[in-house]
């Protein structure tokens, strides 16, 4: 249980095992039960099972986030079995007022940084809210996900499950979208200095 406003409890699921312990997952693929198209305000609330498919929220990201430094955690699994993990030194996202913009930077890992370059300093955008830098297209539309897209991505992790193309589960920099989608993903949190 963690309180990310500081008053409303919120049930999470902690990863004790990997690099260390303590990282906070706030998002999860893995056999495409859950519904990742979704609404600006499903996104922004949360959807999903916590020990399982979910994603946990913009507005609760956010609170935990601007509490102190916090670094991300990518793992992504393709459907061969391999899995490569990225990490970020820094991530954030942003208030409702910034539509819950993304800040990420300090890339290290094995599957190529498809998130900080490209997608840091966007909003967020579903599929009814195009806050993306896509003038002619609404990328969480063509894309089918929820996600901070530019125009439109490097990576495509809230895309469909088990889709091949572009509009499946894609980091550019690990597999490319013309021949390969992922399997599982996991996003997930720690904070670095907290007060
Ligand atoms: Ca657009």
């Amino acid at each position: 249980m963690v309180y990310p406003n500081g008053k409303d409890p919120l049930n999470v699921y902690c990863d004790m095992d990997t690099d260390g312990g303590g990282w906070l997952v706030i998002q999860r693929r893995r056999d495409g039960k859950e519904n990742f198209y979704r609404s600006y305000h499903d996104y922004e609330v949360g959807f999903g099972n916590v020990t399982d498919e979910l994603y946990i929220g913009n507005k609760n990201i956010h609170d935990i986030t601007s509490r102190c430094t916090y670094k991300l955690k990518v793992i992504l699994t393709d459907f061969q079995n391999n899995t490569k993990t990225v990490d970020y030194k820094s991530f954030s996202v942003g208030d409702s007022q910034s539509k819950y913009t993304l800040h990420v930077s300090g890339y290290s890992g094995d599957a190529g940084d498809s998130l900080a370059f490209d997608h840091d300093g966007h909003a967020f955008s579903a599929p009814d809210a195009d806050n993306d830098g896509a003038k002619s297209v609404n990328c969480a539309q063509k894309h089918h996900g929820g996600y901070w897209y530019s125009n439109c991505f490097k990576s495509n992790i809230n895309g469909a499950w088990g889709k091949a193309g572009e509009t499946g589960i894609i980091w550019g920099s690990y597999k490319s979208w013309q021949l390969y989608v992922l399997k599982e993903t996991t996003m997930m949190v720690k904070p670095v200095n907290c007060s």
